[in-house]
């Protein structure tokens, strides 16, 4: 049996839900409670010394990192072919995971943290506080991670987040040009896989339109994404009423400030 480390909300593991769903594989799961800094356990640093979820065991195998988790899966198991058909499609595949994991997912990490998660740590003691910025051990994390939480939407590491999502949106809606369903052509691939708990994010914080009012095929490929069973399956269905309002409030009250930000950040390439 598959045992999945996840923890509630957590974007990358929303990624392998997805592949999981679109296998159609059983897994089982245990939930690392992350404010309790149960990922820092000795015994949990030894499946995945990063300290981070998510980590797949298999067969005795620890597999960490979620694209890596995804390849693994979908060349493991039967099922749909998650990966484009050609080498040069399958690199074409990776570009759209690389565009995710050097920028995107640290962009959603500055942004989802000045909406939400900033506001959890102020209700913080100072030394529970610090604890937690000490337990962060890569010092340039740990320079994100306080910056984010004490200037909040104006770091400029959550600049750089506005703007890295700038560029991917562009990118998609130039790939999308010629008509395709999906991001690497006809075939629902990883790089769809990789992209929509992303823009997910961005919309259960209301922060999504900011980005791709005036992108239409940007618009049209995500109404076919969230429609998929596995959308529902994989991230819709496992949020409570609670959480999405929280996203829904916290990200709206940034939504304008955001707005501004993406536009100070067109006017310096004009
Ligand atoms: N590149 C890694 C990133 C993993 C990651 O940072 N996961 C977050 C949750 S989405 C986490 O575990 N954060 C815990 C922490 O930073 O203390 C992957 O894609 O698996």
């Amino acid at each position: 049996m598959l045992q999945l480390y996840t923890a509630r909300n957590s974007i990358c593991t929303q990624k392998v839900f997805l592949t999981l769903h679109e296998k159609k594989l059983a897994w089982d799961q245990k939930i690392i409670d992350l404010f309790k800094n149960e990922q820092y356990d000795p015994e949990y640093l030894k499946l995945n010394p990063k300290g981070v979820v998510p980590t797949l065991v298999h067969e005795g195998e620890s597999i960490v990192e979620s694209t890596l988790i995804c390849e693994y899966l979908d060349e493991a198991f039967p099922g749909p072919a998650l990966q484009a058909a050609t080498p040069a499609g399958r690199a074409h595949m990776r570009l759209w995971s690389k565009f995710i994991d050097e920028g995107i997912f640290e962009a959603t990490r500055e942004i989802s943290f000045s909406a939400m998660f900033r506001e959890r740590m102020k209700n913080m003691t100072e030394e529970q506080r610090q604890t937690r910025f000490r337990n962060v051990g890569d010092p340039e994390r740990r320079a994100r991670y306080i910056s984010t939480y004490e200037e909040g939407v104006e770091s400029v590491y959550v600049f750089q987040g506005i703007a890295s999502y700038e560029k991917m949106f562009k990118a998609m809606e130039s790939d999308l040009a010629d008509g395709r369903t999906w991001i690497c052509g006809e075939r629902f691939t990883l790089g769809d896989i990789n992209l929509m708990p992303f823009v997910a994010r961005l919309e259960y914080l209301d922060l999504l339109s900011v980005w791709i009012a005036d992108r239409p095929r940007v618009q049209a490929w995500w109404a076919r994404a969230k429609a998929r069973p596995s959308f529902v399956d994989a991230i819709a269905g496992k949020l409570t009423g609670d959480e999405m309002a929280a996203m829904k409030s916290h990200g709206g009250a940034i939504r304008e400030r955001v707005a501004q930000r993406r536009a100070e950040y067109l006017a310096q390439l004009a």
